[in-house]
C-alpha cells in the first residue's frame, strides 16, 4: 500500500488516523504542496483533482479522503472504525458528508488566510499567481487569490469561521451524550474530524475548542490514542506549526474585529 500525502494537509492526516488505527503498514510518497507537485503530470495521472492524499493499493488507485477511509475499513474489517448500528452510520456518514461539503473548504480559507499567507507574500507574486493559477476548481482558486490578497479580510474569511463555530457546535451536541462521536467506539468520523480541530489549534482559534467543554474533552482524548502521535505528531513540520501559531497570534486582534 502506497500513500500520496503531505505531512500537515488535514485530508492527509485523516487517512493516516485510519491507517494507524488499524496498523496498517504504508510506503510513504510525500508531495509538497507549496512546491506544487501536486501538480505534475505522473501525480494529475493518480489524482487529477491536483489534491492529496491519493491510496494505491494492490494497483487500485484511490481519492478522495472519506471514501480511501470507507475503502480501508471495508478491505481491512479487523479493527472496525464504522459504527455497528445502522443509525448510527448514517450519523457517521452524515458528520463525514458535511466536512466534505463545508469544513473542508471552509478550513482551507482559514489555513491561507491566517497560516500560509505570510509565507507566500514573501515569494514572488508572480510565483503565487502561477500556483494559484493552476488549481483546478474555480471556486478553490479564487477562495485562494482572495485571501492570499487580503487576509482575513477577505469577503470568504468571515463565513469560513462561521462554519467551524456550525460544526464544532453540532460536535459539541453529539458528544454531550457520547464518549465519540457516533458512540461508544472511536470512528472514522472522530477521524475525520480530528485534523479540522488540529487546525484551529494550531492557527492560535483554540478558544473555539476551550470553549466548548465536550469538544475540548474529546480533543484530548483523540490525542492519548496511540495513532494520534504515529499519524499526527511524528509527521507534524513544527516550524510550519509554530509559523501558523505565531501567523493567527499576530492577526488575531483582526479577526476579533472582522467577527465582531
Ligand atoms: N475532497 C478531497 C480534498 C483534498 C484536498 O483538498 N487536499 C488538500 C490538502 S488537505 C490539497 O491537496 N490541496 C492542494 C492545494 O492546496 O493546491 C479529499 O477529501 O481527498
Amino acid at each position: 500500500m502506497r500513500l500520496y500525502h503531505n505531512p500537515i494537509s488535514t485530508c492527509s492526516q485523516k487517512v493516516r488516523m485510519v491507517l494507524h488505527e488499524k496498523g496498517l503498514a504504508y510506503e510513504s510518497t510525500i508531495i509538497d504542496l507549496q512546491k506544487g507537485e501536486q501538480f505534475e503530470p505522473d501525480y494529475l495521472k493518480l489524482n487529477p483533482n491536483a489534491v492529496v492524499p491519493t491510496l494505491e493499493d494492490n494497483g487500485n488507485v484511490m481519492v478522495e479522503s472519506t471514501l480511501i477511509n470507507e475503502y480501508l475499513d471495508d478491505a481491512y474489517p479487523e479493527v472496525s472504525l464504522k459504527p455497528v448500528d445502522p443509525v448510527d452510520r448514517h450519523r457517521m456518514r452524515y458528520f463525514c458528508k458535511k466536512i466534505d461539503d463545508s469544513l473542508h473548504g471552509a478550513c482551507g480559507v482559514l489555513t491561507y488566510a491566517i497560516g500560509a499567507r505570510p509565507a507566500l507574500l514573501r515569494r514572488p507574486r508572480a510565483e503565487v499567481e502561477a500556483l494559484i493559477d493552476k488549481i483546478p476548481n474555480s471556486t478553490r482558486r479564487e477562495a485562494r487569490r482572495s485571501v492570499v490578497d487580503e487576509g482575513v479580510r477577505a469577503p470568504v474569511f468571515r463565513n469560513a469561521m462561521e462554519i467551524h463555530r456550525e460544526m464544532f457546535d453540532l460536535a459539541e451536541t453529539w458528544l454531550a451524550s457520547r464518549a465519540w462521536l457516533t458512540g461508544d467506539a472511536f470512528s472514522l468520523a472522530d477521524c475525520a474530524l480530528l485534523p479540522y480541530v488540529i487546525r484551529v489549534d494550531h492557527l492560535n482559534l483554540s478558544a473555539e475548542i476551550d470553549g466548548r467543554p465536550q469538544l475540548a474533552r474529546w480533543y484530548r482524548a483523540v490525542q492519548q490514542r496511540p495513532a494520534f502521535a504515529e499519524a499526527v505528531t511524528r509527521w507534524a513540520p513544527q516550524p510550519v506549526v509554530a509559523a501558523f501559531r505565531q501567523a493567527g497570534s499576530d492577526v488575531a486582534k483582526e479577526i476579533a474585529e472582522v467577527m465582531s
